[in-house]
């Protein structure tokens, strides 16, 4: 049986039901600290579970007697620049829990996310390769690169089943956004239907690596589905890069009277260091991923998938 911790976040919710579409309800068990969307609560077995709680979670194992788990509790980048000693806490207790509790042999295979956050300012930006200059600038990616150290470490020294993707900024319609600067790009769908307009807080020419959320969870059960790999690698994924401006005109495609408008605010620095792209065919090499979704269809998904009637 699968366990997803954070399951009411933005990629635990979709991971919940797809794997339950693929392994039947009540094989996949959801937990979170909060409870999740009305599809997760009522398509299958959900616990309240506190991840800083390393008993918690060990009860929830053996009671349903899990033996996969898909870690996807962190504190994104805007709330960890506001809160640091709180979102390494949680960001690092969190996986420490999961990885002694695999080395203790009551988990057989972890999924751990990372994400494009943990390259920095020096990083090459265009097509960054998976390996390459690694200095994160935000305490989300510190807390992200430490994390990839420590997966490999546990997997190098304790033989650890332990997988992860470096995400993109994530784009998807089930929940809302949760305090990721990538967010603007999830946001500016609610604002286009509701006001027709958007003040977005990056500048105009902001290019960030993106993804529709279908192509992120496809990405993460095909690792998982995969033979394991002979060493860690924490896998660069990407799909399609746009700037504000770029995602404001393939959304006048369907809405023409949409209008933007730019405020910059803190969030712009986070954005500046992160890639513009990133070189995912090591990816595609070990386990033949490749994206689906482009910019256009996303935009077409997420106004649909908001009950917005496409003329
Ligand atoms: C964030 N959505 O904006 C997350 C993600 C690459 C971006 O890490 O913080």
């Amino acid at each position: 049986k699968i366990l997803i911790i954070g399951s009411s976040g933005q990629i635990g919710t979709e991971l919940v039901l797809k794997l339950r579409e693929i392994y039947g309800n009540e094989n996949v068990i959801a937990s979170d600290i909060r409870k999740g969307n009305y599809e997760v609560m009522e398509s299958g077995p959900f616990e309240f579970l506190d991840v800083t709680n390393k008993k918690d979670i060990e009860e929830v194992l053996i009671k349903h007697q899990i033996k996969e788990v898909y870690l996807m509790v962190a504190i994104l980048s805007v709330i960890a620049e506001q809160n640091p000693q709180m979102a390494w806490d949680l960001n690092m207790s969190s996986l420490f829990n999961v990885l002694e509790l695999a080395r203790k042999g009551i988990i057989d295979k972890v999924f751990w996310p990372s994400s494009i956050a943990v390259f920095g300012p020096e990083t090459p930006k265009k097509m960054t390769p998976q390996d390459t200059i690694i200095k994160p600038s935000t305490v989300y990616g510190i807390s992200k690169l430490a994390g990839e150290n420590w997966c490999a470490y546990y997997s190098r020294k304790y033989g650890i089943d332990v997988r992860s993707l470096r995400y993109p900024g994530l784009i998807s319609y089930k929940t809302t956004p949760g305090g990721g600067t990538t967010d603007y790009a999830v946001e500016i769908f609610y604002e286009a239907i509701r006001r027709k307009s958007y003040t977005c807080f990056l500048k105009e020419d902001t290019v960030l690596p993106m993804m529709y959320m279908d192509d992120a969870i496809n990405a993460t059960i095909n690792l998982m589905q995969s033979p394991r790999m002979d060493d860690y690698i924490s896998y660069n994924i990407g799909a399609f890069s746009f700037s504000p401006k770029q995602l404001a005109e393939a959304i006048q495609k369907q809405i023409p009277e949409f209008t933007i408008a730019y405020n910059p605010d803190s969030r712009q620095e986070i954005a500046e260091s992160w890639p513009e792209s990133v070189d995912d065919s090591q990816a595609g090499k070990d386990w033949g991923w490749e994206a689906k979704t482009d910019l256009d269809k996303m935009v077409v998904l997420m106004l649909q998938g908001l009950h917005y009637t496409i003329s």
